[in-house]
């Protein structure tokens, strides 16, 4: 007879199901564990007779999916807050970019950094995440650009999967600027990519997905489009940094690739967003980036709602243009500056973001056969992870069904 390894009860939960309205509520509901799995989850009155091995009461808090953060360039050396600071006297971030500062100090501080020293960084960057309910967290190469320090990258990436309890997938970001060895020759660059260094990163397995970024300050759509389509040759999805700064091209680019999301998007046409809900693609909204950089141009979130596709918001941590370490805080600059609501905030961390990383299947909901990554918040409703600034009201992660310490 079945059995099952913990029951949680005294909860409201909020499943995030897709098509449920109202975050799929279940008002004094029981959730049930086996292994790492939810093999039950209703309402406490619908409890079948199942043997039980430990119950907990939760006391009346919600409970949600554990939150997903599906873009963050969390592996990186030194920061830049001295940028930062001269951002505010009146200097922008294309100026900084253009005299050799922006990203490339970010690689110059990665290449001169050792393994070590990466992991212990990220990991407290990991951590603060995690403390605010996430599971899940996708990480990008891109500040290496050249094959031993991106392959470096992508293993610290890899070794934070296995010194935490979090998933992390990892992105090969390789065309996010054009190193100081190709300052001539970008495209030079881009046939190194091809030719070199995607091949090399797809034989070590380190590598779940390959992005790039599509900008004036950055690739074309043709060199991108050079490397997606190394990239599908090597069996590896793509997702896009697209119309970020100015509009390029980017998201059609994107699904012309089928790619599992583009990001940013606040310059993206009509066009555009059409040529993603066919494609199928997310849509990653950083409002993180948006802030630091004081944009004023928003991404197409009516478009994106009237046509169907999903709507995920990530933090973007990244030293340059959104030093952001909580996806909870993502959340709440997502419903003040683009207009969010706070159940969209909540589907686009979970539910939106699974489906980013293509792990829709396998987690981002609240329901049987799903992993059990489950966030407990002392909250009244589900709207207030949105609402506050300042403060994490978790009061208990579940990752694969097994409690995470949160000191
Ligand atoms: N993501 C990125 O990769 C770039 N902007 C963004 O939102 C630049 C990151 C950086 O300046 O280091
Ligand atoms: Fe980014």
């Amino acid at each position: 007879m079945a059995s099952w390894d913990l029951l949680l009860v005294d909860a409201h939960i909020a499943t995030m199901q897709r098509d449920k309205v109202d975050y799929g509520t279940i008002t004094d509901g029981a959730i049930a564990i086996a292994g790492d799995e939810i093999a039950w989850l209703g309402p406490r009155s619908d409890l079948p007779d199942v043997a039980v091995a430990a119950t907990r009461s939760l006391g009346g808090h919600w409970v949600t999916p554990a939150l997903i953060d599906c873009h963050t360039h969390l592996v990186f050396g030194g920061d830049r807050a001295a940028e930062f600071e001269q951002r505010l006297r009146g200097i922008s971030y294309t100026d900084i970019a253009a005299a050799g500062g922006g990203i490339l100090a970010t690689v110059q501080a990665t290449r001169e950094a050792g393994p070590e020293e990466l992991l212990a960084a990220a990991r407290t960057r990991l951590d603060a995440l995690i403390r605010d309910g996430v599971a899940t967290v996708e990480i990008k190469s891109g500040y290496g650009l050249d094959v031993d320090n991106e392959i470096k990258m992508l293993e610290v990436a890899t070794q934070l999967g296995d010194v935490t309890a979090a998933t992390i997938v990892r992105t090969l970001l390789a065309a996010h600027c054009v190193p100081p060895e190709y300052a001539a020759d970008a495209d030079a660059y881009i046939d190194h990519l091809c030719d070199e260094l995607l091949p090399a990163v797809a034989e070590r397995n380190l590598a779940d997905a390959v992005d790039a970024y599509c900008e004036s300050i950055a690739f074309t759509t043709a060199q991108v489009g050079r490397v997606f389509a190394t990239a599908k040759s090597l069996g590896l999805p793509v997702k896009l940094h697209a119309d970020q700064l100015s509009h390029g091209g980017g998201a059609e680019l994107a699904a012309s690739f089928d790619a599992l999301s583009a990001d940013h998007l606040e310059y993206t046409s009509a066009a555009g967003v059409k040529a993603l809900a066919a494609a199928g693609s997310t849509a990653v909204l950083l409002p993180g980036a948006f802030v630091t950089l004081d944009e004023s141009r928003k991404p197409p979130v009516a478009a994106l709602r009237e046509c169907g596709v999903p709507i995920a918001v990530a933090t973007d941590c990244n030293p340059g243009t959104s030093p952001l370490v909580s996806l909870r805080e993502a959340m709440a600059l997502a419903s003040r500056v683009f207009g969010l609501t706070p159940e969209e905030c909540l589907a686009g961390t979970t539910r939106e973001a699974a489906t980013a990383l293509g792990l829709g299947a396998d987690r981002g909901t609240l329901e049987s056969g799903k992993r059990a990554d489950i966030a407990i918040w002392d909250v009244d409703h589900p709207r207030s992870l949105s609402y506050w600034l300042g403060v994490s009201p978790l009061a208990g992660l579940l990752i694969a069904g097994r409690d995470v310490s949160l000191t």
